[in-house]
């Protein structure tokens, strides 16, 4: 109980609990406790728990202020959250006090958890990554704040079609008041774009930018509370708001239309959540309005929040060359990269530094983390559009460029091609800005996301970044969860039972995640393992009801649940998955009713979102769709396979799906996956892993033993060769892949409807097969089939997912954002004394 009194500002039971929700009903809803549905409720608990967070959240600010420790800045255009109210909970200590609180007042906690929307403010990996850092280093006690955008429409909600058609329909999450921000209508900064940049004829490099459109930028700032811990840390999303009302001129003349015209163009800015991932290409494709506003955020967000850090830096009354020694600003990708010249610019043209000064800092203050090697992913901006909305900012980079050639002239002279590989403008119709590069060189230290990752970008995107800065820049922080949310939330009964078993107290191993390590000791425990499978049993009948009560369909829970569950892409291979299935419902068909008998039963689940513009991703969704209504409903089947496509895939969605899974599936090509993060969750559960040799699925196999995962495919260095031969020296399917060939010929012949819709997905397989299915088929079927037996052998299953569970101390985000704090951005853990 002490620990509890100390970290919470005042120290809470049960009655105050039910005290401040009547409250809160009262005078903040005004509406009757009695008569509260279960959202009243919700938003009841929710005004309870905040008054403790902002007890904490202003302890922890001014402690910071005190003692002004350096601090990191998380740049991030996503944070893909989820929910809100139980984490709080949990991180406060007072789940069990709110419970009976609740139930006091004749409502059931988790019906109320249920009726709390996702703050959906990202696309996936990257997005959820961010929150799950912002998670550790609040926990951690490390000063942290995160920078984003308020965006009105988070990620789109996916609908499907009665033909298996994804449509997208707005996410208007703050349609209800949202308990976890602070609106902060007193901070606010202008932003300027477009306008005319004067270079000065002084000679000292500065320029006049003037003009164009004035945009305010307001500030939300949403609290993030440690786990058992006062320190409560921020996030701050701007939010754009025009600079005046509307036009007076023209409202006079009576144009309303006119008069309100430029102030709608600033509130557009943060109106919605881009929805595409990995998908520049599909950018450049996109309407120049659509671009054009993509830039305007990034440009709207980085500025806002480098003028609030250096707001806050000069309030120490510190000399601006000590600037990086308070603040470290990671780039959470390309996104922010545009921070780079707005410093250069602030600095030079504002402060009157010299541009080696100003270089010096920038280059002291930025860390950049990259997040792909595909090269149709690698962000670029058109010149043009860059110069009409940042003149100013175009000149910088054109000038950062001259700088950086000279240099590498200097170190490899003459080696034109060189020069043209590593220039920061990409030549063409219309050149372009190459953010990658623009962001390697203007950052202290680079880090990818995974072991292989990292040196794939140090010996392909950034290969001669390396040979001319040396190697020592390049590094890798291997990407980590949350344990917190990924297995205590979701997964309660295990968390509980992995206490018990370890005699250690939840909020120590819950932060120190090595400790699970000591589970193998009861690998051997018969009874431990019962009550291992009993959970695991428990969450798949939790699933199924999710699904009955959401779809009104009848998952059976006596099967092993394969699961995949990510953005759809073709690098990520769901098509092989679905291909997959399909040959499994052949070799079913094939069967006497005796020989399928002794078949293992399997339910396959697959979850997950298109780029709305991506139009081979919708067409497998429809492929998995149709295929999932034909299986379903054959009788001579469907006691032995069946297979779901869950609509509108989130983080909620994802708390329920991880936990239930016996082996779920990350199978990309190998070398496109920078990481991946779902297959840490799902491990951490004691799900095993079916997946390619890439990203971390190679350091999860590391720790866990390969007797442990299930490996396939090619590695990455054979990649390249494969490709050329497909397109110097192909060969036909019918040849190459019998098995493969004769799954495409059903879906053309339209064994699962209109086949001739397909035809432009199995086109991408029959030609080029850029990502390798060909190659991979078989050696792909053959690792289904040794899952299967293992599957067989239940007792040793549940010792594999036991030692899984156990070996995934390594992929807490805690153990990550320590490694940022430490080797990059030289932080010191700072508690609220
Ligand atoms: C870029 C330009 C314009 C519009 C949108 C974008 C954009 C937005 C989001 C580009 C990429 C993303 C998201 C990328 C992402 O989620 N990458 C994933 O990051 C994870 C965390 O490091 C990794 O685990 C995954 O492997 C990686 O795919």
């Amino acid at each position: 109980e002490v620990w509890k009194a100390g970290m919470r500002g005042v120290d809470k039971d049960v009655s105050d609990i039910t005290k401040s929700f009547v409250n809160h009903a009262q005078t903040s809803l005004a509406r009757q406790a009695y008569n509260l549905d279960d959202f009243g409720a919700y938003e009841a608990a929710a005004l309870a728990a905040r008054d403790d967070l902002l007890v904490n959240w202003n302890e922890t600010q001014l402690n910071y202020t005190r003692k002004n420790p350096k601090r990191a800045y998380y740049l991030s255009l996503e944070f893909l959250m989820g929910r809100t109210l139980d984490n709080a909970l949990l991180n406060l200590g007072l789940k069990g006090e709110f419970e009976e609180g609740v139930k006091k007042l004749g409502f059931n906690m988790e019906d109320l958890l249920e009726k709390e929307r996702d703050a959906a403010l990202g696309n996936g990996g990257l997005g959820r990554l961010a929150a799950c850092y912002l998670d550790s280093s609040a926990s951690q006690e490390i000063p942290v704040w995160g920078y984003g955008l308020r965006y009105q429409y988070g990620i789109f909600q996916q609908l499907i079609s009665p033909e298996g058609n994804q449509l997208e329909a707005p996410d208007p999450w703050l349609e209800h008041q949202n308990p976890w921000e602070l609106p902060r209508l007193d901070v606010t900064y202008e932003v300027r774009f477009y306008g005319h940049a004067e270079r000065s004829s002084d000679g000292s490099g500065r320029a006049n930018w003037s003009g164009g459109q004035e945009v305010m930028a307001v500030a939300y700032d949403v609290m993030i509370p440690g786990y058992n811990t006062k320190t409560t840390n921020n996030l701050r999303l701007w939010q754009s708001k025009p600079k005046r009302g509307f036009d007076l001129n023209s409202f006079n003349a009576g144009n309303y239309e006119a008069a309100v015209e430029s102030s709608n163009s600033a509130a557009a800015i943060t109106s919605v959540l881009y929805p595409n991932d990995h998908t520049s290409t599909d950018l450049a494709n996109e309407a120049t309005v659509g671009k054009e506003l993509r830039l305007k955020q990034q440009y709207f967000w980085t500025a806002a929040s480098l003028a609030d850090i250096l707001r806050r830096f000069k309030n120490t009354g510190k000399p601006i060359t000590d600037f990086p020694d308070y603040a470290a600003i990671q780039l959470n990708d390309t996104h922010p990269t545009l921070a780079i010249p707005e410093l250069m610019r602030i600095l030079i043209d504002e402060e009157e530094l010299s541009w080696n000064q100003a270089w010096q800092i920038v280059t002291n203050t930025f860390f950049y983390t990259n997040h792909t090697v595909l090269p149709e992913a690698l962000e670029k901006w058109a010149v043009p559009l860059v110069e009409h909305v940042l003149p100013r900012h175009l000149q910088i980079i054109y000038d950062i460029n001259m700088y950086f050639l000279q240099a590498v002239e200097k170190k490899f002279p003459g080696d034109r091609d060189r020069l043209a590989r590593m220039s920061l403008i990409e030549e063409g119709y219309p050149k372009q800005v190459r953010m990658a590069h623009l962001a390697c060189i203007g950052s202290r230290k680079v880090n990818g996301v995974a072991e292989l990752h990292s040196e794939l970008v140090r010996t392909t995107i950034l290969k001669d970044f390396v040979e001319f800065e040396g190697v020592s820049k390049f590094g890798n922080v291997t990407n980590g969860v949350t344990p917190r949310r990924w297995l205590d939330q979701c997964n309660h009964e295990l968390s509980d039972l992995i206490t018990k078993t370890l005699k250690i107290e939840k909020k120590v191993w819950l932060k120190d995640l090595a400790k699970l390590e000591g589970l193998l000791a009861f690998t051997e425990d018969k009874n431990f393992r019962e009550q291992w499978a009993a959970i695991k049993q428990r969450n798949k009948e939790r699933l199924a009801r999710h699904v009955q009560t959401t779809l009104g369909l009848t998952v059976r829970t006596d099967a092993m649940f394969d699961v995949q569950i990510k953005r759809l892409h073709e690098y990520k291979r769901q098509t092989l998955n679905i291909l997959g299935v399909i040959h499994r419902y052949l070799t079913l068909k094939s069967m006497t009713p005796a020989e399928r008998s002794k078949c293992n039963r399997k339910v396959v689940f697959f979850a997950g979102k298109a780029a709305p513009a991506y139009y081979i991703a919708k067409l497998t969704i429809r492929l998995i769709v149709n295929v999932a209504r034909v299986i379903n409903a054959d009788a001579d089947t469907k006691d032995f396979l069946q297979l779901y496509f869950l609509p509108d895939y989130s983080v909620s969605l994802a708390e329920v799906l991880i936990p239930a899974s016996d082996i779920s599936q990350h199978i990309s090509t190998a070398g496109t996956e920078a990481s991946g993060t779902s297959n840490m969750k799902f491990c951490l559960n004691g799900g095993l892993l079916l997946g390619t040799v890439d990203g971390a699925n190679i350091e999860i196999a590391e720790e866990v033993g390969e007797n442990n995962v299930f490996f396939f495919g090619h590695l990455t260095p054979a990649v390249e060769d494969l490709r050329y031969q497909h397109a110097y020296h192909p060969v036909p399917i019918e040849q190459k892949c019998p098995a493969l060939a004769k799954v495409l010929n059903e879906v053309s012949a339209g064994m699962f409807g209109d086949g001739g819709v397909y035809e432009p997905l199995l086109n991408t397989i029959r030609q080029g097969d850029y990502y390798l299915l060909t190659d991979d088929f078989d050696s792909y079927i053959a690792a289904l089939a040794m899952v299967d037996d293992a599957y067989l052998d239940r007792d040793e299953w549940i010792k594999k997912s036991i030692r899984t569970t156990a070996k995934m101390g390594k992929f807490s985000s805690d153990r990550a954002i320590l490694e940022y704090a430490e080797s990059y951005w030289n932080l010191e853990q700072t508690p609220v004394s």
